[in-house]
């Protein structure tokens, strides 16, 4: 299973000339097997609609669909799982309502972070922010490969970076430690989704 994650950003997508559905399809279609539905604007209404029908993709390829923040969308489409970060819902009020058998992805930032994350049982660590990007605008402090190193040097859990992650660096962030990578510019917004996540993945995954 590749160890590349898909991000989602509809405007991004929007720029490149793509919809988020095509997006997604062409990302499975060349391995990816994360993918996350990252959706800061749209209404609940059309956050469910477009949450449903990424599941069908995803399902057809076996793929995890995780939805960012919205535990009440994640619930209501049966995704795989909730990604949170530091100022959403707590992670065992998620872990209540989503129950024992979905996947929960919390971002870190720090050593702090990390061992606060010690005792709950998420299933993977997104580890932020690794370099500059112009995707997020309230990024957390830059940890550089360095401090990807650090963490992912502390922890046993599976760790994805993310942030500003493209061809020329994803091979550093395996060899930083990090168990996979997560991008959204890099595949949204590409001319080619289907080439650039084929590309990365390989790059990625070379390295496994
Ligand atoms: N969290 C930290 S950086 C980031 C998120 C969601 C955006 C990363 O986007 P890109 O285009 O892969 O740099
Ligand atoms: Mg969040």
């Amino acid at each position: 299973m590749s160890t590349l994650y898909l991000v989602t950003d509809g405007a991004i997508a929007q720029q490149a000339g793509h919809t988020l559905p095509y997006v997604v399809e062409e990302a499975c279609r060349a391995g990816v097997r994360w993918v996350q539905l990252r959706e800061k604007t749209l209404s609940t209404r059309a956050f469910i609609e477009l949450g449903v029908a990424l599941k069908r993709i995803t399902q057809d390829y076996g793929a995890n669909l995780i939805i960012n923040d919205r535990v009440d969308v994640a619930l209501a489409i049966d995704a795989d799982g909730v990604h949170i970060g530091q100022d959403d819902m707590p992670y065992q009020l998620v872990r209540t309502l989503i129950g024992p058998d979905k996947l929960i992805g919390l971002s870190i930032n720090s050593e702090t972070e990390l061992q606060a994350a010690a005792n709950m049982d998420v299933d993977y660590l997104g580890i932020a922010t690794i370099f500059p990007t112009g995707t997020k605008q309230d990024t957390s402090s830059l940890l550089g490969l360095e401090g990807l190193r650090a963490l992912c040097q502390q922890t046993n859990r599976p760790t994805y970076a993310i942030g500003g992650i493209n061809a020329g660096n994803i091979q550093q962030i395996r060899r930083a430690g990090a168990t996979g990578a997560a991008v959204v510019s890099a595949i949204c917004g590409h001319a080619s989704p289907y080439e650039a996540a084929r590309h990365l993945s390989y790059l990625i995954d070379q390295m496994t």
